[in-house]
């Protein structure tokens, strides 16, 4: 099973990469991290593969003679090409949870084709991909429409099965994360949140994303996740099990 964090820069996949591992090796169950991004600098985990033993951004940028953003989008292509090698390191260990990091910047993973050829290498209906949403974004009614937009737009291009988290759950108040909450779980209650809001001249283009987003029953309800207090990381497990096992759990107790 491969699991993939994606989301926007900083919006904790690194961290939950790491956060899951922990979760899942404390109870027992073997799993592995992958690192797929080559821009990388520091990682808290030690993952098994490690994408920039084949590639990474500082050494494209003097390769190829570009700057650091002409690098990450080389890097992120690059993947593609190196990945039956990566794959190879990936299914030689044999783990069952394959946790996987990817760049930095959503666009680099989710909106290029290499994302494509490294799914549908690793196989799409092995696979299950988390969009972590994040708070600081989503902060308000505007912000969490464009997330649920940008998530949606992600949820597209791939067919494996697509989850939100609403990530860095212990930033927020409780009564914030209650109505973040609400509105990724009752879009009635956003919806009344976008329209009354100070939001000024982006307030009707919002709606009318919003209701694109409901018309295309692309709205998909987040769960909270924090890999500070590890909320949610049962939530992430259950997805799995709902997802390969159809409710059995494939783990010991
Ligand atoms: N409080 C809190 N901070 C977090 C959490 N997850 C990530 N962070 C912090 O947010 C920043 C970006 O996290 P990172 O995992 O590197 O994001 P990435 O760019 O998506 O990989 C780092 O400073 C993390 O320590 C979380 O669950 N709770
Ligand atoms: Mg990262």
């Amino acid at each position: 099973m491969n699991l993939f964090f994606i989301g926007t820069a900083g919006s904790g996949k690194t961290a939950l990469t790491h956060a899951f591992h922990d979760w899942l090796t404390e109870r027992g169950l073997d799993a592995i991290t992958v690192n797929l991004d080559p821009g990388a600098e520091l990682l808290p985990y030690t993952p098994e593969v490690d994408v920039r033993d084949w590639l990474d951004v500082k050494t494209v940028m003097e390769e190829y003679g570009v700057g650091p953003n002409g690098a990450q989008i080389l890097s992120a292509d690059l993947i593609a090409v190196r990945f039956p090698e990566v794959k190879e390191a990936i299914t030689s260990v044999k783990s069952p949870y394959v946790i996987i990091d990817t760049p930095g910047q959503i666009e680099l993973f989710a909106f290029r084709q290499s994302s494509k050829v490294i799914l549908e290498s690793l196989g799409e209906d092995r696979s299950a991909i988390f969009f972590l949403m994040d708070p600081v974004l989503g902060g308000t009614p505007s912000g969490f429409v464009s997330l649920l937009m940008l998530s949606a737009s992600a949820q597209f291009r791939f067919l494996a099965p697509f989850s939100n988290i609403l990530a860095k759950s212990d930033l927020l108040a409780p009564e914030r994360l209650e109505e973040l909450l609400e509105w990724g779980s009752d879009y009635s209650r956003l919806y009344e949140s976008l329209v009354s809001g100070e939001e000024g001249m982006h307030r009707e283009a919002d709606v009318e994303l919003f209701r694109a987003l409901e018309n295309m029953g692309l709205l998909s309800s987040p769960f909270p996740a924090s890999s500070k207090t590890y909320e949610g990381m049962e939530d992430i497990y259950n997805v799995v099990q709902q997802t390969f096992f159809a409710g059995e759990d494939a783990g010991p107790d």
